[in-house]
């Protein structure tokens, strides 16, 4: 694990010169003078690297510790602690500057020497998912220890959550729209798989460490199903044979009509998707695909 410190943006370092200036006009002149300057820690950044881990994975999250004051800080401590659902793990005891324990199922105990104003040392954390409901959002609380005449003790602390996924089932049918009316009629059939139909069917999600989704496997009769994790936005992508262009979307009754809403290209075959959806533990997600004979 690496650690890193980071010379904060344009917009936090006019933010630190903001305090700064009213850190000193809280202090007399001589004072600011004698460099009598305050440190602030603040917990800040903290982020996973897994937007949704499922029961029994290692997932890591890390947390920046700030200083925005006007001085040095003194060493720092810092407690972070595992709520119910998840679990503490061997760590390697030292990650940059950073040293750290394991202090039992349910936190650990961090030190890092002095920091610097405008610095931020940066830790990694590593935590189990461990009988956590799926769908449930634990979440882990970092808590830097107040230093001596630290400007604010008030942003001390701060969380993050972590979606824990679970399952669902997205599935559909692929049909053709003989009459182009946007619904699925009687004796429409489905479009099956092959080269001159359907290419492929793909349940994806754009968010960046998003784990789940996949290709489906297309039945002769057009329809698929999938099940998959959940705790993210997915979207269905279809390719099809560029002899077919996607039907209206939304026309009518949504059991029987088409739920395709975008086109990306038609040649050198035809890609087209659902829009966005929010999957939870235990949904089923239905999208129906209608397409037409391309004129
Ligand atoms: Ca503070
Ligand atoms: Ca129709
Ligand atoms: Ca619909």
């Amino acid at each position: 694990m690496r650690s890193r410190s980071i010379r904060r943006t344009l917009a936090s370092s006019l933010a630190a010169l903001a305090l700064a200036g009213a850190a000193a006009t809280l202090l007399p002149a001589d004072a600011v003078a004698a460099g009598r300057t305050q440190p602030d820690l603040f917990v800040e950044l903290m982020m996973t690297d897994v937007l949704n881990p499922a029961e029994g994975e290692t997932f890591r999250a890390h947390v920046d510790a700030y200083n925005g004051g006007t001085g040095e800080s003194g060493p720092v401590s810092l407690t972070v602690s595992v709520p119910a659902g998840l679990r503490t793990t061997d760590l390697t005891p030292t990650d940059g500057e950073w040293t750290c324990a394991v202090a039992g199922a349910t936190s650990y105990t961090c030190a890092h020497p002095a920091v610097a104003p405008g610095w931020a040392p940066r830790l990694w954390l590593p935590f189990v998912v461990a009988g956590a409901e799926p769908g449930s959002r634990p979440a882990i609380t970092a808590t830097i220890a107040p230093q001596r005449k630290e400007i604010s003790t008030e942003n001390n602390t701060a969380s993050v959550t972590v979606a824990i996924s679970g399952s669902c089932v997205v599935r559909g049918v692929v049909w053709h729209d003989l009459d182009r009316d946007g619904q699925r009629d009687e004796g429409e059939p489905g479009i099956a798989p092959g080269p001159d139909g359907v290419l492929s069917v793909r349940v994806g999600a754009r968010q960046g460490q998003a784990i789940g989704g996949g290709s489906a496997t297309v039945n002769p009769d057009g329809t698929w199903s999938l099940t998959t994790r959940t705790e993210l936005l997915y979207q269905v992508w279809l390719e099809a044979a560029s002899s077919y262009d996607r039907t209206a979307a939304n026309v009518g009754d949504d059991a029987t009509d088409s739920d395709l809403v975008s086109t990306y290209q038609w040649d050198p075959i035809l890609l087209t998707a659902s829009g966005e959806f929010e999957a939870v533990h235990g949904g089923e997600y239905v999208v129906d695909a209608g397409l037409v004979t391309r004129s």
